[in-house]
């Protein structure tokens, strides 16, 4: 094994090799690691290739010669400077300043976030984004940023997709050096679905921005201004961009909804400048603005405060373009849209249509859309690999106005109650969703509220429960667990509080909580949950990445490590053998670690012998090798 290590080291190949390189290449004697990982790899291959990803079971196949994607031409000039030079260079307050002073519209692209979040249940692993990272970083430095991280990509990531998030970030941001990174950060709530302790909160923060991320979206699921300054303070404290958000819900233009007004969000803009906010986000989750609120509100935001203003919605109903140009032209400073492949319905809306509508006006982006169009193509064909977790969904749709659904919870919502067996009674689904909403006293829904008002929602469908008899105090209801911790408090408080009745009702005599729910939570010791985490891992080293995982999901990240050991660095496989296997005769590449790659052709699949083993038989790097699996069909 050394001497084939020797023989194909690329040092070795181009003659570049000196008398100590011998001593000078300690990886020559990797040869025992490398096998084994080669080895764990092969075996996933072999699983799949056996059994399928549990995963893509019963859903739609890609088509059987879709090509693997051909990445965007790499670029071989140095990248032009763009806004994480100004991030490093001057800090956040020199960003938001420079943003004010931008004539043309600012563009955000979430294509490698929100993007596939809401088309592809976020799906999409880390190679397909890393492959057009280089991509960005040479021909659309214009951006103001690219969102590429949190929300529902990190645990999904180390469920679904057995790689490890941070990785992809830095990973990402190796390759992009000068588009500042961006992320969605649910308050205390984390990258996850319940309130954290502030340190927990803190601790996570530090690492994000340490491990790559310029940019932190901060926003509450109920608006709530108290629960969002841990995490604001924490980005301000690692001097990174923080952007206090605002969650657009109802309809600022129906005077039937006034609960959310115009008062209510400059009040709440307020609030968030003076917790320190460098840019204001204005976060349309379920695509609910309309042109017109979007013009009155862009207009009172900029008038009220000094911030500049990051608009971000959905084309759920197809008429979100509508609502950016109008924010355009009320002088919004920066907009969220998705390349083309990846926009539309419950995604963002258009990148490429949102840079052709602008040209020519005083607000032209001076994005290149041939550049565009390439990298969406590069996008098409990722896409095509993902057909297992499309949703569906035919057209942008009105409804969404009645339900006012986020995007990244709709398609998700659709496949639960699939699951329950009510797909056909989708539509009232819808209904109950917004009588929950009405019965909760007209809430933000986004994650985590979105998905409590949603298991809500499945709940009454199921058991055929109206609202009436809900909220009748003789009518018995055993309610949802996320249902009676929301109602204690856990999540925090809305405008005005819990409706009273309701609350009664659900929390059973309890008592609820008024304060900040972060305040009654201990610090966790983070020293002895790494030593405990060690420990569970058979002594091996817990870096901080790893520490942070496991303390937003402690099962996810254990279920991900046991997988990893078994498995190896899968990630690295391209994406229809991670999800379908090989097929006989099959060869693919995959580098495990830079320069160092891997040749595997799948020769053939043997039958199931008596005790339910099946031999697959590979060519790795031009030698035989055989794997067995069991059979678990
Ligand atoms: C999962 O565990 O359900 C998702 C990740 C897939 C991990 C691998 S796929 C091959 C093997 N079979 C399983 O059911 N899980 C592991
Ligand atoms: C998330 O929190 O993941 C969201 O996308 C909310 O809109
Ligand atoms: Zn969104």
């Amino acid at each position: 094994a050394f001497v084939e290590n020797l023989l194909k080291h690329p040092v070795f190949l181009n003659n570049e090799y000196h008398t100590k390189f011998i001593d000078e290449t300690p990886d020559l004697f990797n040869f025992t690691k490398r096998r084994d990982r080669a080895t764990k790899i092969l075996t996933y291959i072999a699983d799949i290739t056996v059994n399928g990803h549990p995963e893509t079971a019963g859903r739609p196949r890609p088509a059987a010669d879709v090509k693997p994607p051909r990445p965007p031409v790499k670029p071989t000039t140095d990248v032009t400077p763009g806004t994480r030079n100004i991030l490093d260079q001057f800090g956040p307050e020199a960003v938001a300043d420079w943003m004010r002073d931008q004539k043309q519209l600012l563009i955000t692209d979430t294509t490698m976030r929100d993007g596939h979040q809401s088309l592809l249940a976020t799906r999409m692993r880390s190679i397909d984004m890393i492959n057009a990272a280089p991509a960005y970083a040479a021909k659309m430095h214009q951006l103001f940023s690219v969102e590429c991280w949190g929300g529902a990509t990190f645990d999904v990531a180390y469920r679904f997709l057995q790689e490890c998030p941070w990785q992809r970030l830095r990973d990402i941001r190796a390759v992009m050096p000068n588009i500042m990174t961006q992320m969605l950060l649910r308050a205390s709530n984390g990258v996850g679905y319940t309130n954290y302790p502030d340190n927990v909160v803190q601790s996570f923060v530090a690492q994000a921005a340490s491990s790559g991320v310029d940019v932190f979206r901060v926003f509450d699921s109920l608006n709530w201004v108290e629960n969002m300054r841990v995490a604001m303070d924490a980005v301000i404290k690692a001097e990174k961009v923080c952007e206090g958000t605002i969650c657009y819900t109802g309809d600022l233009m129906d005077p039937n909804r006034a609960k959310y007004d115009l008062k209510y969000y400059v009040g709440m803009a307020k609030e968030l400048e003076a917790a320190g906010a460098h840019v204001l986000g204005l976060k349309d989750m379920a695509g609910l603005m309309k042109p017109a609120a979007a013009t009155a509100l862009v207009k009172a935001l900029k008038e009220e405060t000094n911030l500049p203003i990051h608009f971000h919605t959905h084309d759920t109903s197809g008429a979100a373009i509508a609502t950016v140009l109008a924010a355009s032209a009320a002088g919004v400073d920066c907009v969220d849209s998705a390349i083309d492949a990846l926009s539309g319905n419950t995604s963002q809306p258009t990148l490429g249509s949102i840079v052709e509508a602008l040209r020519g006006d005083d607000r032209d982006t001076g994005l290149d859309i041939a550049a565009i169009r390439e990298i969406s193509n590069y996008f098409e064909q990722v896409r095509a690999h993902y057909a297992a977790f499309e949703s569906g969904l035919q057209a942008p749709a009105s409804e969404v106005y009645l339900h006012e659904m986020p995007g990244g919870q709709f398609t998700n919502l659709k496949a639960q109650a699939r699951s329950l067996g009510l797909e056909e009674r989708w539509h009232e689904v819808a209904q109950t969703y917004a009588d929950v909403n009405a019965m909760f006293g007209d809430i933000v829904k986004v994650t985590p509220s979105s998905k409590v008002v949603g298991d809500m929602a499945l709940m009454m469908v199921s058991q055929n429960l109206t609202r009436a008899e809900v909220e009748d105090p003789k009518v018995d209801v055993v309610f949802p667990d996320s249902v009676v911790d929301m109602m204690r408090g856990d999540l925090g408080q809305p405008p005005g509080g819990w409706p009273k009745a309701i609350q009664k009702k659900i929390l059973k005599g309890d008592k609820p909580i008024t304060e900040r729910p972060g305040k009654h939570l201990p610090p966790v010791d983070l020293e002895a949950t790494r030593a405990d985490l060690s420990s569970q891992l058979d002594g091996k080293t817990v870096d901080d990445e790893d520490l942070n995982g496991y303390l937003m999901y402690p099962k996810v990240f254990l279920d991900y490590m046991g997988r990893h050991r078994t498995y190896g660095p899968v990630r690295t496989l391209p994406t229809r053998t991670f999800f379908y296997g090989m097929e006989p005769g099959e060869e693919i590449v995959a580098e495990i670690d830079p320069g160092k790659t891997l040749e595997i052709r799948l020769q053939a699949v043997a039958d199931m012998n008596e005790d339910g083993e099946v031999k697959v038989f590979f060519e790795l790097n031009g030698q035989p090798r055989t794997i067995r699996v069991m059979n678990r069909l």
